[in-house]
């Protein structure tokens, strides 16, 4: 019912849609408060599943609920104490092995429950409008500000997430141009990381958004794809250079046909139209495949894990070489 648009009079022309979430609870309870709280927790589910659904209610909701509220409590904290930091993750040429790029993570150290997964700590900063996953651009500590180098010369570009939150207004681009400059770091050496369903979300703003960011000199790669809508007339659109196949494809590949032959679609799309393609996730040797499909680049703990600075920086240095980066690979894949 809702879901049909609304023409509002002397707005013909703009037809107005709604959505709605809608949290469902059944059963006796002690009291009217505790099935209306019921009810609430669904619909709390409901909006995190990303809105514009119904979820009922289920028992196991209560601790889901009450450990991400403990979470929040701790998030603030966190905030105040500084307890985030960034993990550095290496993405690689799959062709010669070399490493191309880190992707910056932001991680929490919590005082009891140690360092909390990206998966965890992101949709909570987000939900809370303190996402910085995007605030600390720059080299790992140690690389030489402005021209991040690697030991051996080759130049080794970051990767950062922007949530889509952040891609909703202007403040990004400012956001950005400041800590281009704070950090004297080359626009071109930055990638920044932007979510399918974020970009798709509301493709005609975020164009002339992504247009501006691209005019700053950063390259943007579509982040998840294959997970949110995407329209090829949208892709051919937008001002990206990389498409980031989701790792959810690359994790089926092995035994999923279906898999494989989205990430050669998506591979072949990636051609087509001119752009990077970088598989992530991976962690079985998914390699052969995917070189054979000639995706560009890879990412995935099969390779390297998301790494402190300190230990990124060893690790750029060892790999210098092109060579070096092929031994390197291979010990890794000998011992995964
Ligand atoms: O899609 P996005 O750029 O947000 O993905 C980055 C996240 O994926 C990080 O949190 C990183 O730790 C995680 N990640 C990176 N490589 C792998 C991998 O091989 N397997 C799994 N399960 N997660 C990975
Ligand atoms: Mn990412």
């Amino acid at each position: 019912m809702l879901r049909a648009s609304f023409d509002l009079e002397g707005l013909s022309n703009v037809p107005l849609t709604l959505t709605a979430s809608i949290g469902i609870a059944t059963g006796t309870r002690p009291s009217a408060t505790e099935l209306l709280r019921d009810a609430d927790i669904a619909l709390y589910e409901a909006k995190t599943a990303g809105k514009d659904r119904f979820v009922v209610f289920e028992p196991e909701m209560h601790t889901v609920v009450q450990d991400r509220l403990l979470l929040e409590m701790d998030l603030h904290e966190a905030l105040a104490s500084g307890q985030y930091f960034l993990a550095y993750q290496p993405i690689f040429n799959l062709r010669s092995g070399e490493t191309t790029r880190v992707e910056a993570l932001l991680r929490w150290r919590h005082p009891h429950r140690g360092v909390v997964q990206a998966g965890r700590v992101h949709p909570l900063p987000r939900r809370l409008g303190h996402d910085r996953r995007c605030r600390p651009v720059g080299a790992p500590r140690g690389l030489p500000s402005g021209c991040p180098l690697a030991g051996g010369g080759h130049r080794i570009d970051v990767s950062v997430n922007v949530s889509t939150r952040q891609l909703e207004t202007d403040q990004l681009i400012e956001d950005i141009l400041r800590a281009l400059e704070s950090s004297g770091f080359d626009p071109q050496s930055l990638i920044v990381e932007i979510t399918e369903t974020a970009i798709m979300r509301n493709v005609s703003a975020v164009v002339p958004r992504l247009a501006a960011l691209k005019a700053t000199g950063v390259r943007i790669a579509i982040d998840d794809v294959g997970t949110g809508y995407s329209s090829l007339a949208y892709l051919q659109r937008l001002p990206v250079d990389t498409l980031k196949i989701d790792r959810s494809f690359i994790s089926t590949m092995a035994d999923s046909p279906e898999s494989g032959a989205l990430i050669r679609t998506f591979v072949q799309l990636g051609k087509t139209l001119g752009l990077e393609t970088l598989a992530e996730g991976i962690e079985e040797s998914a390699h052969s495949q995917l070189e054979r499909e000639q995706c560009d680049s890879g990412q995935g703990y099969l390779y390297a894990r998301p790494l402190e600075a300190d230990a990124v920086e060893a690790f750029l240095t060892v790999r210098s070489g092109t060579d070096m980066a092929r031994s390197a690979r291979t010990e890794i894949l000998h011992n995964p």
